[in-house]
């Protein structure tokens, strides 16, 4: 987290995690611990949920939340903020967990998780949430969304950067390869793609439902500057998103090869926890690895 640059900024009352500017890559790596935490605590109170992809994207989230993102806490409507946009929206509980621990909202409010009334909805609405840039869950749809908030920071003049994070099986929908074409076309450098690359979706490994591969190949041959990463490694990541920072008037995906449930031996590779939440005993031991 970084403060809002000089210019045009708003008034705003900074909060003490911005003030205290990019955390170093291991107190980022004890935020995705707690964040991996979180998750397993939520979806086992709520008793549903996707903890598999949530699991899987921890360290991307961390990344650009603790370390990249201009962003205020504080005011989280801040016109030149950057824009993180989750459209693989069944990893809200992810999401959430580190906008708790952003300051959006309070960390407590976390065990609401998918109760009525709440605002931590199963997928993220941001006309309730905090933080939220964009309502998620039908797939397909945020590269578009971001295609559409990257040209509009063109148009006003904003700095703004867009930070979009799909789901390697979201690939799958047509629409993202519609948007990735427009993002190339219109030539938007203020974008970047992650792929969550956990080559696993609802039903199997991607390679049996679906086969993405040449995946590298497909973004370059759409005209994006591909980076690939391991999705796990912080001080890597934070390297793929300073060198994505380089490149001008052209779009940047960054396929970072993930594993789905990462951080809890039963959940590594295991589809069952895809779409269900760990049970009691599950998340004692869960959280007992987590320690
Ligand atoms: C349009 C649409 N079709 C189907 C679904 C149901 N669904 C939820 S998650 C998922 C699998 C997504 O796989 P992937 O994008 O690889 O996510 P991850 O592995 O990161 O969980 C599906 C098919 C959906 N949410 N939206
Ligand atoms: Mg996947």
């Amino acid at each position: 987290m970084s403060m809002p640059g000089s210019g045009d900024t708003p008034k705003t009352d900074v909060g003490a995690a911005i003030q205290a500017g990019p955390l170093a890559v291991k107190q980022m790596d004890t935020i995705a611990r707690k964040l991996r935490r979180h998750i397993i605590s939520m979806t086992g109170k709520a008793g549903s949920g996707h903890p598999g992809g949530s699991l899987s994207a921890v360290e991307i989230v961390t990344a650009l939340y603790f370390g990249l993102l201009r962003h205020n806490p504080r005011d989280p409507r801040w016109p030149d903020r950057d824009r993180f946009i989750l459209s693989k929206g069944h990893a809200a509980p992810l999401l959430y967990a580190a906008l708790a621990e952003c300051g959006y909202f309070p960390v407590e409010e976390l065990a609401t998780l998918r109760q009525l009334d709440s605002r931590l909805q199963g997928h993220a609405d941001w006309t309730a949430t905090p933080g939220v840039e964009m309502s998620a869950g039908a797939l397909g749809q945020g590269l578009s969304f971001a295609v559409g908030v990257a040209l509009a920071g063109r148009l006003n003049l904003q700095e703004y950067r867009v930070y979009v994070l799909l789901g390697d099986g979201e690939c799958d929908e047509g629409q993202v390869w519609e948007a990735a074409m427009a993002a190339a076309h219109f030539k938007l450098g203020n974008l970047v793609a992650i792929v969550d690359n956990n080559g696993q979706q609802i039903d199997g490994w991607n390679r049996d439902v679906m086969n993405l591969d040449p995946f590298n190949e497909k973004w370059r041959a759409f005209g994006w500057h591909v980076i690939e990463v391991d999705g796990h490694d912080l001080a890597r990541l934070i390297g793929a998103f300073d060198q994505a920072k380089l490149i001008k008037g052209q779009p940047v995906v960054i396929i970072a090869r993930t594993v789905k449930g990462k951080g809890v031996s039963f959940m590594e590779n295991n589809l069952d926890f895809h779409g269900n939440a760990p049970t009691a005993d599950e998340v004692a031991i869960a959280l007992k690895e987590l320690e």
